[in-house]
């Protein structure tokens, strides 16, 4: 297909494809989590980023595959995006030994270094000083990678946070820090926790710019990150984008989030993501009726293929549980 004209992201019609296909898979994927967890099959706590899918794709979209990632509670679609294969994601939730950590951990808490992925810790905001220190590597390696690392506006009000982006704008490291602004940190609403508005205000005090976004809209994501993966790598510092967005379940799986209203939930959820994007492509002639099928089927076929491969997995053997251990 030739490329479109009319788009400022440079994005030829097969990008905006995959795109939207990533889309579509990491929302089937946490969709398909939730009724694994009713159905008591998940061995880990789930945390689904349904709603929050744009922000994921948007800035995992085109990263290298030497960039690494510090990905969030939330963001399991950054490891499919980053190159994790569906089947091993799952086989992580259910705790088999064909999972990340063979296993022996949280879903959560994993990692895979040579796909870039910087495995979490329960810590908030305890992943952004392991970022600026990843991105101080790079800058003392002379390499041009970046580091994009994962946060929640609740998040930003922990020391981690303020030391991270300190160390980080005086040493002009290639990290960017996208914060989730879900509006909530568990149960607590914004204005709770923050006297300011935006999470972005506070990178000026860190001496680099931070942006607040419309976290819901993927091309608006995409077109910030890739700014800012160019300032990077050419040595200029980092970057705060803050995106905000919703996050439709509560907490996890088993919160049944009674601290917000049905209307708050149904004026986000008229913001998916999806459905607007889609709206996009099919005006630019990109997406067509029978394209969105093929695509809605691979999806379901691959998350069928992965619920599978987990579930018939075998689970670790006893005699393993010593080794990978460290000293
Ligand atoms: C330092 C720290 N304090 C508290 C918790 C308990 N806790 C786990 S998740 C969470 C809410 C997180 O909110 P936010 O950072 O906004 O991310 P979100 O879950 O909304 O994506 C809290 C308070 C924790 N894990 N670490």
């Amino acid at each position: 297909m030739p490329p479109i004209k009319r788009t400022k992201f440079k994005l030829s019609p097969d990008q905006l494809l995959d795109m939207f296909y990533w889309l579509k898979l990491i929302r089937a994927f946490d969709e398909r989590l939730s009724v694994l967890v009713r159905q008591g099959k998940v061995r880990s706590g789930v945390y689904t980023g349904i709603g929050q899918e744009a922000i994921v794709v948007g800035t995992c979209f085109g990263l290298r595959r030497d960039d690494y990632i510090c990905p969030l509670h939330r963001d399991l679609g950054a490891f499919l995006m980053k190159g994790v294969q569906p089947g091993a994601m799952m086989a992580q939730m259910f705790a088999k030994a064909a999972g990340l950590s063979k296993g022996r951990d949280s879903a959560l808490h994993s990692g895979v270094s040579e796909l870039g992925i910087f495995g979490n810790t329960s810590m908030l905001g305890a992943n952004l000083p392991v970022a600026a220190g990843l991105a101080f590597t790079f800058k003392m390696e002379k390499s041009d990678n970046v580091v994009v690392a994962y946060f929640g506006e609740g998040a930003s009000n922990v020391g981690d946070f303020h030391e991270a982006l300190n160390f980080a704008g005086v040493q002009r490291l290639p990290v960017l820090f996208i914060c989730e602004n879900n509006q909530y940190a568990y149960s607590v609403p914004l204005e709770k926790s923050m006297a300011i508005d935006d999470v972005a205000d506070r990178a000026e005090s860190y001496g680099f710019d931070g942006v607040a976004i419309n976290g819901n809209d993927v091309l608006a994501v995409y077109q910030a990150t890739q700014g800012a993966l160019a300032r990077a790598r050419a040595g200029e510092g980092p970057t705060l984008i803050e995106c905000k967005t919703y996050r439709w379940h509560g907490h996890s799986e088993h919160d049944k989030a009674f601290y917000r209203t049905d209307e708050e939930l149904a004026m986000w959820k008229s913001r998916d993501p999806i459905p607007t994007f889609t709206t996009y492509l099919k005006g630019m002639q990109v997406l067509t009726d029978e394209q969105q099928n093929e695509v809605e089927s691979r999806v379901k076929q691959t998350i069928d293929d992965a619920v599978d491969f987990a579930i018939n997995a075998a689970d670790p053997a006893p005699e393993d549980a010593l080794t990978d251990l460290y000293a």
